[in-house]
């Protein structure tokens, strides 16, 4: 009796100890790729049984980077060790194999291999030797390895694996992150720590997060990562930071990753000596063409530069009375000889602001079009402002026919309440992509143009601002990392649903119970919405606190203009809005006929976008029989009692999360709710003083006074731009 009890308090503790060490682990530093044990039985079961070793002919440090995955991630799963083969012996083998389609003659094949060029993939079950296989084939190893991701996805959200056909390769051939880090490591907009490029200690130390980050940018396909903030300093282009910028790259490369920097346009003259930065004077074009040939020595394949050019105090072209084409040119034919590409932001806005921000970009852009060279690609936010809440799409996608296009979505959440505020960026990201232009007549979707597939364009692609840094979770938040991963999981497939790749990323991060799965798709699917709903409803945009953009000011005023709240919303005692339509700044001209005809009529503009296009009267009538006044305070409380929602249902999934990653979500939800009160409370008293109506019944008096909201001061508020 005595001996049963001891072991059976031994086992208990064992078990509680199990589960210490357990939960200690979970601090979200290894992301979605986690790999614990299965938690079906019937699963793990045929897991076990089918993957038993791996059968591999070829070589190469992707193929390695490869195998090491796969090993780690199917003994973390089911606990099987993989042996590595060069033949298939018995039942259980996962064979990844390089096939060429001139050297297969089975059509099927032939033609799949054909279609997924170099970096897709084949995962089908197959009789070999009448040996039943897993077999993943790709024209590469970059393939094979994005199959191998592929497939431990397949593990980890317990997916059967014993009937598999599966071929994919990515719609768009540019998939980068873009980061915004500064080489004194602070991070502009960056809410996660500081700049994880630790530049002082490269190139002779080499963290491991770097091979950490390269393996999850690999395992959703990001191909790409530009180092460097766009508001760039020219010192990283010195031997001294190039040297650095190899040894990341070198890490990188075994996960397909291309490394690009941020070539600030003067860089000739702050450290090459030369008087003049002007793109066609014969020295400053040797000195790129020599600098160029130069990094292509310290990094056989970087991909290019990144530039900001002419905008918010950057030096650029046009200080020489040259055009962007001709800036972005001359770059482009320094790196043309080595393959490279010049990534040129459209975010371009005057310094004197004398028209409507949101049209700058087409009025600069729009007659360039066709001057480009075929390796410069014009990278373009989602929306003509700047990365707000909501904005409709960008008017340049579809404008540009002959300019290679990119997307820049933002994935640090600038204007979205910081890493606190639980929001899940797909929906915003699709909202956008599936926009139709109409560039093409109908269907010419911004996904289209930005994947090279509408206008067949060389080049395509798209850049995500990166949320990543030092902090142990890497982003700042638990749930800021299913925005990094669904970044790139639209990027390779932009038609992916976002519930879809809610619900892999919470199996893969949380659970695959389904209580949890359905639980945390819900939040996700939603707070995006409630988001905008407590911050910038029916189509309100840019009325973030000055500067640092933490918390609302629609009151701020003063200085530019279109830095400015009040130029946004306009309101005043009769109404509210931008007028964009014929009679106001006319951005709408923008767009094509059918999407002016969509937004023009304020009864048939969609709300969300009402007050974008629209200075309308504080009681015009909405589609829903409110006033625009009882709408809009409507929308504020319904988000902000939201949020309260959200952490409800959060607080639901106690004891079926890991206890620390449960606790930091609820502290985060509980400061998003706090500010979402404090957004609603801030934004309807303001309003008010303008409508003078009042605060629709039922709904409860704000707390606190406008005063004191517009008395609130954070100069120390992350992630600043230094130069502000
Ligand atoms: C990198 C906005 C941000 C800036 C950012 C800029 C840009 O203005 O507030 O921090 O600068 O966009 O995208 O260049």
């Amino acid at each position: 009796m005595m001996i049963k009890g001891f072991s059976i308090a031994c086992f208990l503790f064992l078990g509680l100890f199990v589960q210490v060490i357990d939960s200690q682990a979970e601090d979200g530093y290894d992301l979605w790729l986690r790999y614990k044990l299965v938690s079906n039985p019937a699963r793990l079961a045929e897991y076990r049984n089918n993957l038993k070793y791996i059968v591999i002919n070829d070589k190469s440090p992707v193929i390695d980077a490869a195998i090491e995955e796969l090993v780690n991630g199917v003994k973390g799963l089911t606990e099987n060790k993989l042996e590595i083969s060069s033949r298939i012996e018995k039942g259980g083998a996962v064979i990844l194999k390089i096939s060429k389609p001139e050297n297969v003659t089975e059509p099927r094949l032939y033609n799949n291999l054909k279609m997924i060029g170099e970096e897709g993939y084949i995962i089908s079950t197959e009789e070999e030797k009448k040996i039943k296989t897993i077999k993943i084939s790709a024209t590469t190893d970059k393939g094979l390895l994005y199959g191998v991701f592929h497939l431990l996805r397949i593990l980890q959200t317990e997916k059967s694996i014993e009937n598999l056909d599966i071929v994919s390769c990515p719609k768009a051939k540019h998939r980068l992150l873009n980061h915004w880090d500064n080489l004194d490591r602070t991070v502009e907009r960056g809410y996660a720590g500081f700049s994880i490029w630790d530049w002082h200690k490269l190139p002779d130390y080499i963290s491991p997060r770097y091979k950490d980050y390269a393996r999850a940018n690999a395992s959703v396909g990001i191909n790409g990562t530009v180092l460097t903030n766009v508001n760039a300093n020219a010192f990283v282009l010195t031997p001294q930071y190039l040297e650095k910028a190899a040894a990341l790259s070198n890490v990188f490369r075994p996960y397909g990753i291309r490394v690009y920097l941020t070539a600030r346009f003067n860089s000739p003259m702050e450290i090459g000596g030369l008087k003049t930065a002007d793109p066609l004077d014969a020295d400053v074009q040797k000195w790129w063409a020599d600098k160029a040939d130069e990094i292509y020595k310290y990094i056989p394949d970087f991909g290019g530069f990144l530039v900001k050019a002419n905008s918010e105090g950057q030096p650029g072209p046009n200080d020489y009375g040259r055009t962007h084409a001709e800036g972005a040119n001359m770059l482009a034919r320094a790196l043309a000889p080595h393959g490279g590409v010049v990534i040129w932001r459209a975010f371009v806005y005057s310094n004197e602001a004398p028209d409507d921000r949101a049209k700058q970009a087409n009025n600069e852009f729009v007659p360039l079009d066709g001057k480009f060279d075929d390796n410069v690609i014009l990278q373009v936010k989602n929306g003509a402002i700047d990365f707000q809440p909501r904005e409709p799409f960008h008017p340049l996608f579809g404008a540009v026919p002959h300019t290679n296009l990119m997307m820049e979505f933002q994935i640090t959440q600038e204007y979205l309440g910081f890493a606190t505020h639980l929001v899940y960026l797909a929906p915003l990201y699709k909202e956008c992509l599936y926009s139709d232009t109409y560039a093409k007549g109908k269907g010419s979707y911004v996904a289209g143009v930005v994947d090279g597939s509408l206008f067949k364009n060389e080049h395509s692609g798209f850049s995500g601002v990166s949320n990543i840094g030092t902090d142990r979770n890497w982003t700042g938040s638990h749930f800021a990392q299913s925005n990094w991963y669904a970044f790139g999981r639209l990027a390779w497939d932009n038609s992916l649903m976002p519930a879809d790749i809610a619900e892999e990323w919470t199996r893969m991060t949380f659970s695959n119970d389904s209580n949890v799965v359905s639980t945390i798709k819900e939040i996700m699917m939603a707070s995006r919405e409630i988001t905008v709903s407590y911050m910038t409803p029916l189509g309100l945009h840019h009325i973030m606190g000055s500067n640092h953009h933490y918390g609302p000011g629609p009151w701020v005023d003063g200085g530019r203009p279109d830095w400015t709240s009040v130029n946004y919303h306009k309101a005043d005692k009769l109404g509210i809005g931008f007028n964009r339509t014929e009679t106001g700044s006319n951005a709408i001209s923008q767009y094509f006929p059918e999407v002016q005809t969509m937004f023009s009529d304020p009864n048939l503009c969609p709300d969300k976008y009402l007050l974008w296009f629209h200075h309308l009267s504080w009681d015009f009538k909405m589609k829903s029989g409110n006033t625009l006044w009882e709408e809009m305070c409507f929308k504020y409380y319904r988000g902000a009692d939201s949020v309260k929602w959200i952490r409800n249902q959060w607080k639901s999934l106690d004891g079926k999360i890991d206890p620390e990653r449960f606790a930091d979500v609820d502290a985060f939800l509980g400061i998003q709710q706090k500010e979402a009160i404090w957004w609603r409370n801030a934004c309807v008293l303001y309003f008010q003083s303008f409508s003078r109506r009042s605060i629709p019944e039922g709904l409860e008096q704000p707390s606190g006074t406008l005063m004191e909201y517009e008395k609130m001061n954070f100069p120390y508020a992350p992630g600043i731009k230094p130069s502000w």
